[in-house]
């Protein structure tokens, strides 16, 4: 399986380094994208220095911050357009462990269309978040399951991997949706499918340096697309909406 591994990036220069080279070295085979929205801190060029090194290693730089998903589906155009079997989603900061792709990857190579890397299935973890977060993020993803139907424990979840042919199917561009709404989306739309989607146990960790980009702002949009969707889907009954 030819695997894409997609880091989106704005201002992680204090992260990306170790990032990439521990995605390397758990996936040697990989080839690796670095999605960078310009950012003001040199991200890409940290990351391009290393291309060398590591091998199978580009970045794709964008004129500016665009938004989390709309890195990813520039990602996933690449991964379409190159042949990719697998595309996997993983954030540039340290939260994500890379040690944990080869068993995100396994259920792609075994059948399924997406695996998730979930924190609120037995054995997932956010060990250091204060309860705030926590309960925002449990009941922000038991709001998303209840209002579309979904029988998924982490939807949010931004650690991924993807066969690409179930997302070749799939208009990529009529997303516009940018934060956790995007992640949503993306797993909206291939359970309405028909996809197979599997979750795997990760623990979360919070980055060590720079800041979070999302706001609440980020927040707001997904609350409001996820009632958008929800309501748009019960009041038109559509079974397989594209
Ligand atoms: N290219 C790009 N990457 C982004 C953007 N917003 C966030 N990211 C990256 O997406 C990943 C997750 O974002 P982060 O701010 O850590 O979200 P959090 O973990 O939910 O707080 C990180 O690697 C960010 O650098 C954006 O607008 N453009
Ligand atoms: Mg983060």
């Amino acid at each position: 399986m030819r695997t894409l591994v997609v880091l989106p990036t704005f201002n992680e220069a204090a992260n990306v380094e170790q990032a990439l080279r521990r995605i390397r070295k758990a996936v040697p085979d990989a080839s690796l994208l670095v999605v960078d929205d310009a950012s003001p801190d040199g991200t890409a060029d940290v990351a391009e220095s290393l291309a060398g090194e590591l091998g199978a290693l580009e970045v794709l730089r964008r004129s500016g911050k665009a938004g989390l998903g709309s890195a990813y589906r520039a990602g996933f155009a690449v991964a379409i357009r190159d042949g990719f079997d697998v595309v996997v989603e993983i954030d540039a900061d340290g939260s994500h462990d890379p040690s944990d792709l080869p068993a995100l990857i396994s259920p792609i190579v075994h059948g399924a269309d997406l695996t998730i890397g979930s924190r609120y299935v037995p054995g997932g973890q956010i060990p250091s978040w204060p309860w705030r977060r926590r309960f925002l993020s449990r009941w922000g993803n038991r709001y998303v399951a209840g209002f579309l139907g979904l029988a998924l424990n982490d939807a949010t979840s931004g650690y991924r991997a993807y066969r690409v042919t179930a997302l070749a199917d799939i208009d990529l561009d009529r997303g516009r949706a940018e934060g956790y709404a995007f992640q949503v989306e993306m797993a909206y739309r291939l359970v309405r499918r028909g996809a197979k989607v599997v979750e795997i146990p990760i623990a979360f960790r919070d980055r060590e340096h720079g800041e979070s980009k999302m706001s609440g702002r980020i927040v707001v949009e997904a609350a409001l697309l996820v009632a958008g969707w929800g309501l748009r889907d019960m009041l038109l009954r559509r079974r397989r909406p594209r």
